[in-house]
C-alpha cells in the first residue's frame, strides 16, 4: 500500500452532495511529510447549510422511517464499509501513518461493527411502563417513550478516526437523529469515504453531513455554537472539552465528553510475569501510544520491579518502527510535527526532572524519506517523583514512567493520585485482589489481566477530567434520545 499516492481532495458532504470550499488546507503524511490530501475547510455558511439539511432530514424521510428500515440502513452502512475495506484501510493509513496491520485489525473492522452493534441493540430498546391504581378504580397507564434529540454535532479526534467517529455516529443514527460530523483536521479521509458509503447505500440526504476544518473560529466552533444543533458529543482533549462546554452553555444542550487520561497500570508480584510484561507493553505502545486508554504511569510491586523494568525495556526495544505497509512494522509515527514537538518536549522535560531513561528518549533515523516524518522512539523512564509533570500530565506518546510500590494500599493511592480518571489496568493472579483493586480505581474502566477488551454494551467513559457521561450499549441510546413520559387515565 502506497502512502505517497496522489493527494486526494477531501470535500465537505452537505445534504447528500460533496461541496468544495474557497479555502483549503493540506494534510501531510506523518510518515514522510508528503501531501496526502487537500482538504476543503467549511465556512460558517456551509456549517449552517449542513445544520439546515439535517433539520430538514429529521422532518423528512429519516424522521418518518420505521425502526426496522433504519436498522436495515445501519446494517447496509456496515456492509458498505466492509465492501470498501481496502479503501478505508488505505485512507486511514495515509492520514495517520499507523501500520496497515493495525488499521486492518482494529480501526476499520470496529468502524463497521459499531453500526451492527447499535442496529442490534436499538431493536430491543424499551422503556418503563406501569399500570397505576387510581382512587376511581379505573387506573392509568404510564409509559415513557424515546424520541431523537434532533441534530447532533459529532466532533472526533485523530487517533482512531473511523472507530471513534462511528462509536458516536452509529448510536446517534440508530436513535433517529441526524448528524453534522467534524473529523479532526489531521484525519479528514475516512469520514469523507463514509459519506460515499452513505450515498451508495441510500441514506437520505441530510442525515449524515461532514464539515471539515479546525476548532476555534472554524467548523468545530461553528457547530458547537450553532443554535440549530441540539446536542454535542465530543472526543478529544480535556482542555478542548472545557472550551466546548463554555460554547454550548448558553443553549443548555446535552453533552457527552470522552476526554484525556493519565492512566495507571498496576503490576503485583503475583502476576503471570510474561503475560503482564507483554500486556503492559502492548497497552503502552499500541498506536504509537496514541490511545486515550494507554497507561503512562506504571506501578510495579517492589520484589519484581527491576526484573519488570528489564522486561518492558526488552519489549520496547523490539518494536519495529517503520513504513506502515511493511508487515513487520508494529509502530508507526506520531500524527503530526506539532504533536511530535509536544511529545519530545516531555522527553526533554523528563530528563530535566531527573528521570533515568531506561529506553529510547529520542528520534529514530532511517536514512530515507521517513526522516521527514514524525517518528519517535518508544520510551521508558524510572526515578521520577510522583508530583513531577511527566508523571502528572497526559503526553499521548509511546512512553511511560515506571515506579515501585510496597503494598496494595499504596498502589491504589498512587494510581488514584491524578486529576484524570479514564482507565486502569491491574495485573495479578489473585482474583480477589483483582476485584478489590479494580473496584477501588477512581476511573471509568478498570481491566484485570487485560487491556482494551470489553463488550460494546458496557459503559465507556471517564471520571474527573476524563469526561462526562457514559456511552456504549444502552448508555449510548440513553444519551442520543430524549424521553417523554406519557400517562393516560383510563
Ligand atoms: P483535540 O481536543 O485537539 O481535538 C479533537 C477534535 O476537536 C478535533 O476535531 C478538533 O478539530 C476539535 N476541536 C478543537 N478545538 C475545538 C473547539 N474549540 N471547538 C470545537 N471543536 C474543537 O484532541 P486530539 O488531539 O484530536 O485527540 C487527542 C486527545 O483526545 C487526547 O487528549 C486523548 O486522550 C483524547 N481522547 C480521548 C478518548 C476517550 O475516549 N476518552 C478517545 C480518544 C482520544
Ligand atoms: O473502543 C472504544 O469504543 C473507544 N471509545 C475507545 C477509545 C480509545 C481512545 O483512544
Amino acid at each position: 500500500m502506497n502512502t505517497n499516492a496522489k493527494a486526494q481532495e477531501r470535500k465537505n458532504y452537505i445534504n447528500g452532495q460533496f461541496s468544495g470550499s474557497s479555502k483549503q488546507f493540506t494534510k501531510v503524511s506523518p510518515v514522510d511529510g508528503s501531501v496526502v490530501a487537500l482538504v476543503h475547510e467549511a465556512d460558517r455558511a456551509q456549517v449552517d447549510a449542513a445544520v439546515q439539511a439535517a433539520r430538514l432530514a429529521l422532518k423528512g424521510h429519516w424522521g418518518r422511517m420505521s425502526l426496522q428500515d433504519r436498522v436495515e440502513m445501519l446494517r447496509a452502512i456496515a456492509g458498505g464499509i466492509e465492501r470498501r475495506f481496502d479503501d478505508f484501510v488505505a485512507a486511514e493509513v495515509a492520514d495517520t501513518g499507523k501500520p496497515v496491520a493495525l488499521a486492518s485489525h482494529l480501526d476499520i473492522p470496529r468502524g463497521a461493527a459499531n453500526f451492527r452493534v447499535f442496529a442490534d441493540i436499538v431493536r430491543t430498546y424499551g422503556m418503563d411502563s406501569y399500570f397505576l391504581d387510581t382512587p376511581d378504580g379505573k387506573g392509568a397507564v404510564n409509559y415513557a417513550m424515546r424520541k431523537p434529540l434532533g441534530v447532533v454535532g459529532v466532533i472526533a479526534p485523530w487517533n482512531l478516526p473511523l472507530l471513534l467517529l462511528t462509536w458516536k455516529l452509529a448510536p446517534a443514527l440508530a436513535c433517529g437523529n441526524c448528524v453534522v460530523a467534524k473529523p479532526s483536521e489531521e484525519t479528514p479521509s475516512t469520514a469523507t469515504l463514509l459519506a460515499e458509503v452513505m450515498n451508495e447505500v441510500g441514506v437520505p440526504p441530510g442525515v449524515y453531513n461532514v464539515v471539515h476544518g479546525f476548532g476555534p473560529n472554524s467548523a468545530g466552533e461553528f457547530i458547537t455554537s450553532h443554535p440549530g444543533v441540539d446536542a454535542i458529543t465530543f472526543t478529544g482533549e480535556s482542555a478542548t472539552g472545557s472550551a466546548i462546554m463554555k460554547a454550548v452553555a448558553p443553549g443548555v444542550k446535552p453533552i457527552s465528553f470522552e476526554l484525556g487520561g493519565k492512566n495507571p497500570g498496576i503490576v503485583f508480584a503475583d502476576c503471570d510475569f510474561d503475560a503482564a510484561v507483554a500486556g503492559m507493553a502492548n497497552a503502552i505502545f499500541s498506536n504509537c501510544g496514541q490511545v486515550c486508554l494507554a497507561p503512562e504511569r506504571v506501578y510495579v510491586e517492589r520484589p519484581i520491579f527491576e526484573r519488570f523494568v528489564a522486561g518492558l525495556k526488552q519489549k520496547a526495544e523490539a518494536y519495529v518502527i517503520g513504513w506502515p505497509s511493511d508487515a513487520k512494522t508494529n509502530m508507526g509515527p506520531l500524527i503530526s510535527k506539532q504533536h511530535r514537538e509536544k511529545v519530545l518536549s516531555y522527553y526533554a522535560l523528563a530528563k530535566e526532572e531527573g528521570a533515568t531513561v531506561v529506553s529510547g528518549g529520542g528520534v529514530p533515523t532511517f536514512g530515507d524519506a521517513r526522516d521527514s516524518g514524525c517518528y519517535v522512539q518508544p520510551t521508558l523512564w524510572t526515578g521520577l517523583p510522583e508530583d513531577s509533570r511527566t508523571v502528572k500530565e497526559e503526553i499521548f506518546g509511546p512512553c511511560a514512567h515506571i515506579a515501585p510500590f510496597d503494598d496494595e494500599e499504596q498502589a491504589i493511592a498512587m494510581a488514584n493520585n491524578s486529576r484524570y480518571g479514564l482507565a486502569a489496568t491491574v495485573w495479578t493472579t489473585n482474583l480477589s485482589r483483582g476485584h478489590r483493586v479494580a473496584q477501588a480505581m477512581e476511573c471509568g474502566i478498570a481491566w484485570v489481566n487485560c487491556w482494551f477488551l470489553r463488550d460494546l454494551r458496557t459503559p465507556f467513559g471517564g471520571a474527573k477530567l476524563s469526561g462526562i457521561g457514559r456511552e456504549g450499549g444502552l448508555h449510548s441510546l440513553n444519551f442520543y434520545s430524549e424521553p417523554t413520559n406519557v400517562c393516560i387515565k383510563l
